[in-house]
């Protein structure tokens, strides 16, 4: 976008543009430099269902699941139900917020899309949230309307009390289901896409917050579709035929790109798992000929022990993001499956992957180049570029960018006009990105700057190791020292022996003043409903136990 006014809203409720932070405080949007242009009305909707229908794709697979089977056209009739039954019975104008509870569930994916394509703006949240979490966006983002899984109103309902905003809880998924009800009134099956700008807000992802209140990511119609066309176009490569699946959840905007607007954009097909456990993901990937799967690192590893006697022979592209990955994680499933795990560093605000490598020039280990469309730095505390191979924070700008809901933490994010992402990474002569760790995550000990990431990295090269994650415990001599939480392979004993062989196996693979001098046994690792390390709870353990 250039940095003229925005165009003309389409939307009646202007709570979006009122809720923007002011444009000086915006981060760069480079569409133009990245060859994207977008037409001033725009309903991405259109674009990713409508266009597949009026060019003859219909009768195309688009989502798969359990015993159900969704043509174009079956999508689109049920997007264009729910949009009316929004509009003329639930009454929502465009511009107004609509909550979304529900796991990855097509009908959850077409009140997504309904929601959007009547101009409203979705707020989808993931279905572990409990009732004070659910509380703070429906605040934040003044929700009257939610659109619910009859199986998970309850807490909902509890969250109702806590936020006064909400009006109106409607379930849906059972044939019963107050949505179906009004779904099915004669007439309801055509319904004309909203009239938006390209630059009205469809959606408001919030963070998952491992500190702090979580964030409303605010974006646009353009910026569902550029994602598409930057990452999915020129690193993802699918093709029509692919089937796509995964486990992040739709709420989570890893899932939203990888599930439904990679495939939706090209007019491939999704799978739904009902559950996507490393277990159900290898089941759906088997039964349904997967082709490209979305998941995060932990979940490859996992997915390792399940592979025996199965035939996964449909699967092509493998993309990982969420957290590092670490390289023992990609040789090993390198060596099992043949195929070598695309790696991708995305964020909320940035809406998806921005850093990655196509699978030709994948370096294990690095998170890969800037996708194309985005440009990356490593700059120092004033926001100067640091010289090639040295650690700093990382900065990248490109057609997305950091927009939050009415909050302080935007001038955080984005210095001159770049995201600054909270992450340490170095770029190699050749270009690539190397992840270090979370920039508040650096252990300083004895005076030595030391990444836990890299350090867990090692660890899980050593057989004994399922999971681990590693965070600097208080030390009244070295500030700091290394502490490393491990989680074993079944059957494996956690003793001082095997401490003290993890520790000699760290000192063998990295520089020896990394090693963890404490070692921890647990059962499991605290993780985020997103599925990431809390390194903090992890530190917070450490404090207690000193
Ligand atoms: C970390 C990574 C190293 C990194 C996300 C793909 O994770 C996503 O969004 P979140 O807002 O978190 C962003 C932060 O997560 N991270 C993500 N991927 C990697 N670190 N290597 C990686 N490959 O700290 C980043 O700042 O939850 C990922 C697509 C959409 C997303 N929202």
């Amino acid at each position: 976008m250039t940095a003229t006014a925005f165009a003309r809203s389409g939307h009646e409720d202007s709570f979006a543009r009122d809720n923007l932070p002011p444009r000086e405080s915006w981060p760069d949007l480079r569409l133009q430099e990245a060859g994207l242009s977008y037409p001033e009305r725009l309903n991405c909707v259109s674009e990713l269902l409508g266009r597949h229908l009026a060019e003859g794709r219909g009768t195309h697979t688009a989502v798969i699941a359990t015993d159900l089977h969704w043509s174009y056209a079956d999508l689109a009739e049920k997007v264009n139900r729910i949009a009316n039954a929004l509009t003329r019975d639930l009454g929502m104008v465009s511009g107004n917020r609509v909550l979304l509870r529900a796991g990855n569930t097509p009908m959850m994916v077409a009140a997504y899309l309904a929601v959007i394509k009547a101009g409203g703006i979705a707020v989808a949240t993931m279905p572990m949230l409990r009732a004070g979490e659910l509380a703070y966006p429906l605040r934040k983002a003044k929700v009257a309307l939610a659109l619910c899984d009859h199986r998970l109103t309850a807490e909902l309902e509890a969250a109702k009390a806590q936020a006064p905003e909400l009006a109106r809880i409607v379930a849906f998924g059972a044939a019963g289901s107050e949505l179906e009800m009004l779904m099915a009134q004669p007439g309801y099956e055509h319904f004309e896409a909203a009239d938006t700008a390209r630059d009205d807000v469809c959606l408001i992802a919030f963070t998952s917050g491992t500190t702090g209140e979580p964030k409303g990511t605010m974006h646009f119609h353009q910026d569902m579709l550029a994602i598409c066309d930057c990452y999915g176009a020129h690193v993802l490569k699918a093709s029509p035929d692919d089937r796509f699946t995964g486990s992040p959840p739709l709420a989570f905007t890893f899932g939203l790109g990888g599930l439904v607007l990679f495939p939706m954009r090209i007019g491939a097909a999704m799978v739904l798992p009902e559950k996507a456990g490393p277990a159900e993901l290898v089941d759906a990937i088997e039964r349904h000929k997967v082709s490209v799967v979305f998941t995060a690192p932990t979940a490859y590893r996992a997915m390792l022990d399940k592979l025996d006697g199965r035939d996964i022979t449909s699967l092509r592209i493998c993309v990982s993001a969420g957290e590092a990955l670490p390289k023992a994680t990609f040789d090993a499933w390198q060596a099992r499956t043949r195929i070598p795990l695309m790696d991708g560093i995305g964020a909320t605000e940035m809406l998806h992957i921005f850093i990655g490598a196509p699978r030709e020039a994948i370096r294990p280990g690095s998170t890969g180049l800037p996708v194309p469309g985005y440009e990356a730095k490593i700059v120092d505390e004033n926001g100067n570029e640091v010289a090639d191979g040295a650690a700093g924070r990382l900065a990248v700008r490109g057609p997305t960018g950091c927009r939050y809901l009415a909050d302080e933490r935007q001038a955080r994010y984005v210095l001159d006009g770049w995201n600054i992402t909270g992450d340490t990474y170095l770029r190699d002569a050749d270009g690539y990105f190397w992840y270090q760790a979370r920039s508040d995550d650096m252990i300083v000990s004895a005076g030595y700057n030391i990444a836990g990431p890299e350090v867990e990295a090692c660890l899980l090269t050593h057989e004994a190791v399922a999971e681990c994650g590693v965070v600097g415990a208080p030390c009244p001599d070295r500030g700091q020292i290394v502490k490393a939480y491990v989680v074993l392979r079944a059957g494996v004993a956690g003793d001082t022996a095997l401490a003290k062989a993890l520790q000699e196996h760290v000192k063998a693979g990295i520089a020896p003043y990394k090693y963890p001098r404490a070692i921890a046994f647990v059962d499991a690792l605290p993780k985020t409903a997103t599925g990431k390390l809390q390194r903090f709870a992890l530190r917070q353990m450490a404090q207690r136990e000193v």
